[in-house]
């Protein structure tokens, strides 16, 4: 902000106080604008592993089915088994996409809950309810959410079972992410900052700065004031 240079001091100058304040668009958001599997990016863990069917395996990015092929997790029998995915920020999640194991056993999963939020009490199965799963079929199947949240859980409550899942696709966007930063620049003028027309002329010389290619906003938040002399 030193950059940029006012006016120089002629006589009866006031010293004012101006507060610019500076919006921020997340230009993540801007650049991944569109619908794709952010389970990709997460960390995934379960109320208890079967062998070596991690976690994991429901988000390796393979939707095989078969046990054996070690794209599936599996939780030991367990009450109320469940599995969670961690996507480390928020997203506003539109659908997620389960597969079910296919060589064995689709029934396990019947009453399965897909739960969303950002609360990881009771492990996060206390979060809003997306849907119950009352059976499916070995396969495939796309379940509707429109959620906002960072953890995607799924669990069948209330009954001991195995719970296996070789692929959970969580479609969502980055929800955006504003930052403010504030600026105070203390400076002395000849003209009248209280007239809107030299107050949106600085405006645009803190615009032409060019601060940062994700700044896309910058407006006053507060009337210049007068510094305030002791
Ligand atoms: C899943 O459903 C959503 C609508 O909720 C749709 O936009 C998306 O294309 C579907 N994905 C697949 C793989 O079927
Ligand atoms: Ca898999």
């Amino acid at each position: 902000m030193t950059s940029i240079s006012f006016q120089k001091m002629e006589n009866s100058q006031r010293s004012m106080h101006l507060y610019l304040g500076i919006c921020i668009l997340s230009l993540q958001w801007i650049l991944t604008y569109q619908q794709v599997n952010v389970a990709l990016r997460g960390i995934a863990t379960q109320s208890s592993l079967y062998t070596y069917y991690y976690a994991s395996l429901a988000i390796d990015g393979n939707r095989n089915s078969v046990l054996s092929a070690s794209s599936c997790s599996h939780t030991k029998a367990d009450y109320g088994p469940w599995w969670r995915v961690d996507l480390l920020v928020l997203y506003d999640i539109s659908n997620v996409i389960i597969t079910n194991r296919g060589d064995s056993s689709p029934d396990r999963i019947n009453g399965a809950e897909i739960h969303i939020g950002n609360s990881l009490i009771n492990n996060g199965n206390n979060n809003p309810r997306c849907v119950v799963i009352p059976s499916m079929p070995a396969g495939t199947i796309n379940y509707t959410c429109n959620m906002r949240g960072r953890y995607v859980n799924v669990i069948i409550p209330n009954i001991v079972q195995y719970l296996t899942l070789c692929e959970v696709e969580v479609n969502g966007v980055p929800v955006p992410v504003f930052k403010k930063a504030f600026l105070r620049i203390n400076f002395k003028s000849i003209e009248d900052l209280s007239n809107p027309t030299m107050r949106d002329k600085i405006l645009q010389k803190v615009k032409s700065a060019n601060i940062q290619p994700a700044v896309f906003q910058v407006q006053w938040t507060k009337e210049p004031e007068l510094e305030k002399r002791t």
